[in-house]
């Protein structure tokens, strides 16, 4: 394989999709030199099969907002890889999706999925739908007409959506009910992230926050640290960033920073149960500001404008979006000592950041890795639909732990590099040989 030959073509096939080519191109140069011992890989084509999505659904989405007044947005669902299980990954509704991002997450998501150990292709899908300042009305007719579109291109053992950015337990319900309606079957299999009562897994909503803290929690094991006592910067304030500040405050570290489009939160004291539970009012209301939390919490300070890279930590979560941590982020960070940065987001940290902290080698795990257990939760759910019964959540919680485990084990042993672990490389090569392997032996297809 040369990269940059199957780039230059990539960008002549897909020009100015600038997220989908960099997460290619990331992937590509880490798994080369394995890549490249396999000839039986390079005889079937398999990178060149591997970073095409096998189809993309692409429909619009028509409703009438709270004035009348009809509105059409764009729809998607890229079904990226299947060669080890049925579609599966989120729907994001942003109002910056487009297809160069929905590929980029469903090509992550292919390698992502290999490494949580249960059978799952990769896909991702969303709208262009901004949900800010939307109302619940608007949400659920939204949803509707997303579903009506999408639904004959779903099932529990054709394509699994779940949530993303923007779409969250209100969000499937919505969209759950009128695939029942359409489907005219009660098949919860369909989707993840479900309610409790309707076929829901326990410790789902927390499941991405806490398999990264899990993962964090190994990554510094490894290295003879500690997350007790730790100072702790999150981005964002949604979903993943709950969870991340949750386990991490139980874990014993402090969340001194989250952050909001408008600026970033400065609380010095850390987390307790009444900040966490009201990081999830502030997310329900649809603002998308974070500064309110500022003027509830008197011993926390609201900067307008400035990330949350900018307040001295020991350990970085990018939480929201990707690209959120850039090369100057990461100066400022390594200059104000931060030793371990994980993405929780998916591409969090652009490739200029992960070259910094790579070349500064401090600890650095990537989205795929980090993030993981959010999917390989929804993957229990999917079995628990399946069996048709349900799991306590300690049963689902040490499921979550042991696949965490496995993956950190999985991202050391490919990624070795003398006495440094590059995680990059090992997630990339661990995840990429699973799905190369069972792409050849399902042959040409
Ligand atoms: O990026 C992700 O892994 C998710 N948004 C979760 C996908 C899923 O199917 O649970």
């Amino acid at each position: 394989m040369n990269v940059n030959e199957i780039m230059l073509d990539l960008e002549r096939k897909h020009p100015g999709e600038s997220e989908y080519l960099q997460a290619v191109r990331e992937v590509l140069e880490s798994i080369e030199e394995v890549y490249n011992q396999h000839p039986e890989f390079e005889k079937a084509k398999i990178v060149e099969r591997m970073v095409e999505p096998d189809r993309i659904i692409t429909f619009r989405v028509t409703w009438v907002d709270d004035n009348g007044e009809i509105q059409t947005n764009l729809g998607y669902r890229v079904q990226f890889n299947s060669a080890i299980g049925p579609y599966k990954g989120g729907i994001r509704f942003h109002k910056a999706v487009n297809l160069s991002m929905l590929k980029f997450l469903g090509f992550e998501q292919t390698f992502k999925n290999a490494l949580t150990t249960l059978p799952m292709g990769g896909a991702k899908g969303g709208s262009d739908f901004d949900p800010v300042g939307k109302s619940d009305g608007e949400i659920m007719r939204f949803c509707q007409a997303f579903m009506w579109e999408l639904w004959q291109n779903i099932g529990p053992d054709t394509d699994v959506p779940a949530g993303d950015v923007g779409v969250g337990g209100r969000e499937i319900g919505y969209m759950y009910g009128m695939y029942k309606k359409l489907a005219r079957e009660y098949n919860t299999g369909v989707l993840t992230g479900k309610g409790l009562t309707w076929g829901g897994s326990l410790i789902r909503p927390e499941a991405t926050g806490f398999g990264a803290l899990y993962f964090v929690e190994h990554m510094l094991n490894r290295a003879g640290k500690e997350l007790k006592g730790a100072t702790v910067a999150i981005s964002g304030f949604g979903n993943v960033a709950w969870g991340a500040a949750t386990k991490a405050t139980e874990l014993g570290a402090k969340v001194i920073a989250i952050s909001g489009p408008d600026g970033v939160v400065y609380n010095p004291n850390g987390m307790n149960e009444e900040k966490l539970a009201y990081m999830l009012e502030l997310r329900a209301s649809n603002r998308n500001i974070v500064a309110p939390f500022a003027e509830k919490f008197a011993d926390a300070t609201f900067i307008p404008g400035k990330k949350a890279w900018s307040v001295k930590c020991d350990i970085a979560l990018p939480c929201a979006f990707q690209n959120e941590l850039t090369g100057a982020d990461a100066e400022e960070l390594l200059a104000n000592g931060t030793w371990c940065v994980a993405e929780v987001s998916n591409m969090g940290c652009t490739p200029e950041a992960i070259a910094t902290f790579q070349k500064a080698r401090i600890l650095f795990a990537p989205g795929k890795a980090v993030n993981a257990g959010g999917v390989a939760t929804s993957g229990l759910e999917m079995t628990q639909n399946a069996m048709h019964i349900s799991w306590s959540a300690a049963e689902v919680d040490e499921k979550l732990h042991y696949i965490m485990q496995s993956i950190h084990e999985a991202c050391v042993k490919a990624g070795a590099e003398g006495d440094y672990t590059n995680y990059v490389k090992g997630a990339n090569i661990a995840g990429f040989l699973k799905v190369a392997r069972a792409m050849l032996e399902q042959g040409i297809v």
